[in-house]
């Protein structure tokens, strides 16, 4: 029998979309269940794929993005049509705007009676809801479509600039039958999907030219150069070219944050001094202010020269001017620079490495003193110490971290060392990623994780808890509780009710995990976090420890506090 004699069999939609996927390496499937796609959820379980199900859309939706992140494949999400589909949307967007792949795939109801606006059960354009706010959007409405359907949102979350896809398949589709052969044969196996974007000889040039001539050069490290995975070439870029660095916070660990060439310590410092910046998959967003202004040293900033290497060519110049932009992908961007660098590179100038190092050292100590206090009641560094030294122990835990102070404290107080092992709230500063991105690191990885989370960010996603239960993960969530946003200590000027800043004093979080038959301990001091965190790592079970921290400690928005319009306001006044 050839490829294209009926086989007499029949297939449907819903084993059309488990082969596609399969065929496609594709190996889990985060996705909360539910009409018309419970199904499909069962199947695809019995056919071997990892059904990873959710308490929300949106912390299935965050940990496919996780996943995409983590492996450079496209995680899938799956969820019901509209309300289902609404929740996974913030993830997609999210996903998105961080650059990592995602793919949402959502069941949605009768095309003819959604289009006529009749008022269907979960009625909803969705295909067209999805457009604006991911990087491409596709719907299959014929079985034979499947293959292609899920080719193109591959190919669309891959290449390029990687992102978030919409695929709209319509209940109907799922029951669709055909003939089994001819449906074998319609499927696509991606072949390249992300191909290697190569930079141009005069462009890799221009930009070793500009980076000889530097008296005082700085490389900053985004999360686009630990997507990349060009881990050694990076590592070999920085320590051949002498250079220091600045990692964005989920590039930390690409290069251990101990290693002599960073500054992160002295951040302040290098941004406003360097003189050429070559940023590595990172962009000139909020993050870095827009490369201009008074962290680039005010007026300094109309001299200073960026080398940008990127996958997508119209990043540049989006919000300076770019001296060398170097578009491609960063494996190759960096093994060019590499060959062309040749053996005789000049290393920086000694007093620019030299008063970094100065700088950085005083820093470093000065923070040492404050991690060795014992204040009582604990506080955010007193805790994040703890953290430190765990994760020093075990470099290949994964650390998830939301919250603001919470954030911003363990960002430059637990270093990382190795490539992608923190996860945070990324280019959009959201919170609600935290039980989501923990699933996925524990499921995609087998590794151990600590997610370092504010006890309001925890809010946002803490039901999940009862997943990371079922599934025996091997995630412990630490609740930085100083009972509310930012702190617990704001009051209602009128009486009454609380402000609208505060939480429940006292609350029991770590019954929240008991509740599942995980662990769940309280830490009033850091040796009593100690205890808990090391018994965690340990065991691998799903375990919540609820650290009391001084509900005095922290500051309005962590180290953002400007973004308030209230500060901006007293600061222009
Ligand atoms: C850093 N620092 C250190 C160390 N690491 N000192 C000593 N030892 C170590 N290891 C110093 C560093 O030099 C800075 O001081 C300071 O600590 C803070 O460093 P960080 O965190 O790297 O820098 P900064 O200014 O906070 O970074 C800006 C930012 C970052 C915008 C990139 O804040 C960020 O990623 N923010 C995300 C915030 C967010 O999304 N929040 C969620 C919403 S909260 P100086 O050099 O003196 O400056 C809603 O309210
Ligand atoms: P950070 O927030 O850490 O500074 P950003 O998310 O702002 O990082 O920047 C990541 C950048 O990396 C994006 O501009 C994206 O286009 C780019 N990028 C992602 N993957 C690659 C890749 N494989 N090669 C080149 N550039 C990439
Ligand atoms: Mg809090």
């Amino acid at each position: 029998m050839t490829n294209d004699t009926p086989s007499g069999e029949q297939t449907d939609g819903f084993h059309l979309l488990i082969d596609a996927l399969k065929l496609n390496g594709i190996e889990n499937i985060y996705a909360l269940p539910g009409i018309p796609i419970t199904d499909f959820t069962r199947m695809a379980q019995a056919a071997g794929l990892r059904m990873i199900s959710f308490r929300h859309e949106q912390h299935a939706g965050n940990a496919a993005a996780a996943a995409g992140f983590l492996t450079q494949k496209p995680g899938i999400c799956m969820t019901v049509s509209a309300p289902g589909f609404l929740n996974g949307l913030t993830a997609l967007t999210n996903a998105t705007t961080n650059c990592f792949p995602m793919i949402l795939i959502s069941g949605s109801s009768e095309r003819e009676i959604v289009d006529l606006q009749q008022g269907d059960y979960e009625e909803m354009d969705q295909l067209a809801i999805a457009k604006p706010l991911c990087k491409a959007a596709f719907r299959v409405l014929h079985a034979q479509d499947i293959g292609i359907g899920v080719a193109r949102a591959i190919r669309s979350a891959l290449s390029g600039r990687p992102g978030g896809v919409y695929l709209d398949l319509p209940a109907k589709l799922f029951g669709q039958t055909m003939d089994a052969a001819a449906g074998k044969k319609s499927l696509i196996k991606v072949i390249d999907p992300a191909p290697r974007q190569i930079p141009a000889q005069d462009a890799v040039k221009r930009a070793l030219d500009l980076l000889k001539g530097a008296k005082r050069p700085l490389i900053v490290l985004g999360k686009g150069a630990a997507y990349a995975q060009a881990d050694a070439d990076i590592r070999a870029l920085i320590e051949k070219s002498g250079i220091p660095y600045l990692p964005m916070s989920m590039a930390k660990g690409l290069l251990p944050d101990t290693h002599a060439q960073s500054a992160s310590a002295t951040r302040s410092h290098v941004l406003a001094e360097a003189d050429v910046v070559m940023l590595v998959g990172a962009r000139l967003n909020w993050l870095l202010s827009h490369g201009k202004g008074k962290t680039w040293g005010g007026d300094k900033a109309d001299s200073r020269q960026f080398i940008q290497i990127d996958i997508s060519p119209t990043e540049m110049d989006s919000n300076v001017p770019i001296a060398a932009p170097l578009v491609g992908d960063i494996g190759s961007c960096v093994s060019a620079l590499l060959a062309g660098m040749g053996s005789g590179w000049a290393k920086p100038p000694v007093e620019w490495t030299q008063g970094i190092a100065e700088r950085k050292d005083k820093n470093i100590s000065k923070m040492a003193e404050t991690l060795a206090l014992n204040p009582s009641p604990m506080n955010f560094h007193s805790a994040l110490n703890v953290i430190r030294n765990q994760v020093k122990a075990r470099p290949d835990a994964i650390v998830v971290n939301e919250g603001a102070n919470t954030l911003d404290f363990a960002r430059s107080i637990v270093d990382m060392y190795e490539p992608r092992k923190r996860l945070d709230v990324g280019t959009w500063g959201i919170m609600g990623i935290g039980m989501g991105f923990a699933i996925a690191a524990a499921v995609e990885t087998g590794k151990p994780v600590i997610a370092i989370e504010g006890d309001s960010a925890f809010g946002f996603s803490g039901m999940e808890v009862e997943t990371i239960c079922r599934y025996n993960l091997p995630v412990c969530v630490i609740v930085f509780n100083n009972n509310g946003i930012y702190k617990g200590t704001d009051k209602n000027p009128r009486g009454g009710d609380m402000a609208p800043t505060q939480f429940v004093k006292g609350a029991k979080y770590e019954m929240m995990m008991q509740a599942f038959g995980g662990v769940g301990v309280v830490a009033n001091t850091p040796a009593e976090l100690e205890k808990a965190l090391t018994e965690a790592i340990k065991s691998g079970k799903p375990t919540l420890i609820n650290a009391i921290i001084d509900e005095t400690a922290g500051t309005e928005s962590g180290r953002i506090t400007s973004l308030n319009p209230a500060s901006a306001k007293k600061k222009t006044a």
